[in-house]
């Protein structure tokens, strides 16, 4: 047999150079390169073997969690096709790395975490950064990415590559089990060698399937939609990732059956699409929460069906509701005691679209669906065209935004009052124009983020929309960005606090307590003025163009002029944090105190236990 004397880390280089993966008869190298921080964990090894291979480029970045949503952005930019790996030295540079895994996963997005971790030799325990463990000398800070990986191995030898790779493309690759894969690295095994069969490092092609429903399935999920009156769609990631876009279109025009939009299904249709009304759930739009609230089939593809999207089992109210879900887990496809159809959303939709050749919803559901939507487009205007302030709301900073984009594109970002105000408002035209991280909601994926879904495509302009406490969480990047050369426009929100859980705040009767950032008084609380945070200057420091705006006219000025430059640029407003966007027909369950001394919290207490009454157990509901 041919074999190739290589360290360890070379071995695991090589072979990640050669994965690629094919749909459709298209072929894409499913690794663009690595991410990091290198140390003592990591250089050594991994570090040495990036070094002698140009050809994997290496970025560096300036924080390892940010690697991870660098490359999470990338990948969901990508449609899951392409990914970074993401590196790191032994402890905090491993476990910072930790919530940018459990963002992955949450958001089944495939990325790959490097670790370097402690000898696996043992003899000069405990190394620098080492966690000591009484009971037992095979447990180290890695061990805490467990739960939040699809696949997890640690390389104790340089024999046991070969097995894990393998194992570690196959749920990379998976649609239904993707999500953050972790090989620990210790970093004696790293640097030793072995003779690697030559085979291994042959170019591999993972071919990711379209699993086609089971027909007995399918013929069972058309009859469920003939029998149905009010069938609602409910469009998911797995809609986007599947690239079944057109394939939804063509299946909701045909029965006239309408979309509602998850945050990771947003851009699934055009905005202006006939179907489409919009966003659905907490943060969703009044038409589409009215047709799940009388809806008697939900066509759930694609989804997660979070507590977002089902406003914490309250959405669906026709006590007869059934769903039928499309998905390529089983997990998924079974939730909500569902007619389980597991198979690819594209090809479900093909197939499903001929099974119900002759069929359409009725004339009055349709008036009303083309009734919820004109209705929207009015609100949409009233919001963008508020004259409030200054300080100028968030709706207006939103809609001038949103007329100074093309279709191409993307506005990105995770956390805050944004992601609800922009599943409402955002108007989107192409799939991969919406990139909202909001399976884990995670301050600080916004302006990395931004950087993976640049790199994923850099034609295209990319809008990064950032609160200003999720800008002091993670903003670094910027620094990134421009060593990087890739081009990111940012929109920085400055309204002093949190206005997301603030109003949440208000909404448990707590008034706001603990999310605005002010001095603390000679009162011993946060009650003094504002400390103000010169957010234009913290841009311009590391190295973006910058400039404060306080004017819708200066605003829309600026975002003019921004699509011209071709470096990182920043505007910086202020908004009001009081005026927001309202909520519609959806409520979300936050328990409210029990007992409190509080008589606010104690009416918020009563107004939570009538509303949690309306909660469903959809789970043990007779299946369709
Ligand atoms: C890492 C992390 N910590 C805490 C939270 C909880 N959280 C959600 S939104 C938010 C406030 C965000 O503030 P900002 O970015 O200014 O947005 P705003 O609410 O003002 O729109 C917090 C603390 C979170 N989602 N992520
Ligand atoms: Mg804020």
């Amino acid at each position: 047999m041919e074999t190739r004397r290589l360290t360890m880390a070379q071995a695991l280089l090589e072979f990640l150079k050669n994965q690629h993966v094919e749909r459709d008869g298209v072929e894409h190298r499913f690794f663009a390169g690595a991410w990091g921080i290198f140390g003592h964990g990591i250089i050594a090894g991994f570090g040495q073997a990036l070094q002698q291979n140009p050809d994997f480029p290496y970025y560096l970045c300036r924080n390892e969690q940010a690697a991870v949503h660098i490359a999470t952005a990338f990948a969901k930019s990508r449609m899951r096709l392409s990914t970074f790996a993401s590196l790191s030295s032994i402890g905090p540079g491993a476990t910072n790395m930790i919530t940018g895994a459990a963002a992955a996963t949450i958001n089944r997005i495939p990325v790959l975490l490097l670790p370097g971790d402690i000898f696996a030799r043992r003899n000069v325990a405990p190394v620098l950064q080492q966690l000591e463990c009484e009971q037992s000398q095979d447990i180290s800070v890695n061990d805490a990415f467990k739960p939040v990986s699809r696949y997890w191995d640690r390389i104790n030898r340089p024999d046991q590559l070969p097995c894990s790779v393998v194992e570690a493309m196959r749920v990379l690759t998976s649609p239904a089990h993707t999500g953050a894969v972790t090989l620990a690295l210790p970093q004696d095994v790293q640097a030793e060698a072995w003779d690697y069969p030559a085979e291994m490092f042959a170019k591999r092609v993972w071919h990711i399937p379209r699993v086609p429903p089971e027909p007995v399935m399918l013929a069972r999920a058309a009859d469920a939609i003939r029998n149905a009156k009010r069938p609602l769609i409910i469009a998911g990631g797995g809609v986007l990732y599947s690239d079944a876009g057109a394939a939804l279109a063509g299946f909701a025009e045909h029965t006239g059956i309408p979309v509602g939009e998850t945050q990771a299904g947003k851009g699934s249709l055009p905005f202006d699409h006939p179907c489409n009304l919009g966003g659905i759930g907490v943060t969703g739009t009044p038409g589409a929460n009215l047709a799940a609230r009388d809806a008697d089939l939900v066509i759930a593809i694609g989804t997660r069906l979070s507590d977002f999207t089902t406003a914490s089992k309250t959405a669906f109210g026709n006590p007869r509701v059934r769903f039928v879900n499309v998905n390529v887990a089983e997990f998924d496809a079974a939730k909500h005691a569902a007619l389980p159809l597991v198979a690819d959303a594209r090809v479900a939709l093909q197939q499903l679209k001929m099974a119900l050749a002759g069929y359409s919803v009725e004339t009055a559901y349709r008036n009303a669906i083309g009734e919820w939507r004109a209705r929207w487009e009015e609100e949409t205007e009233r919001i963008f065209g508020l004259r409030h302030g200054p300080p100028i709301s968030q709706g207006e900073v939103i809609g001038a935004l949103s007329r100074s984009v093309q279709p191409e594109d993307v506005v990105v970002n995770a956390a805050g009052s944004l992601p609800g105000d922009l599943h409402k408002l955002w108007r989107t035209r192409m799939p991969g124009a919406y990139h909202m991280e909001y399976g884990y909601s995670c301050m600080g994926y916004e302006i990395a983020g931004g950087l993976g879904v640049k790199m994923a495509d850099p034609g295209r302009e990319v809008y990064v929309m950032v609160g200003d406490g999720s800008f002091l969480m993670m903003s670094s990047e910027i620094a990134t960005s421009i060593q990087e050369g890739y081009k990111l426009n940012l929109i920085v929100l400055d309204n002093h606090g949190f206005s997301s859980i603030g109003g949440l705040s208000g909404a448990i009767g707590s008034g706001g307590f603990g999310t605005d950032y002010r001095c603390r008084t000679s009162t011993g609380k946060l009650d003094g003025d504002y400390a103000c945070v010169d957010f234009a200057a913290l841009c311009a420091a590391l190295g973006a163009a910058s400039v404060r705006v306080r004017t819708r006219e200066e605003l829309e000025q600026v975002l003019r002029a921004m699509r011209g430059h071709t470096r990182t640029t920043a505007v910086v407003v202020e908004v009001d944090k009081e005026q927001r966007v309202p909520g519609y027909e959806a409520w979300w369950d936050v328990p409210v105190a029990a007992v409190s001394e509080s008589e606010t919290v104690r009416q918020a207490r009563v107004e939570y236990e009538e509303a949690v009454k309306k909660e469903r157990r959809h789970e043990i509901a007779a299946s369709v």
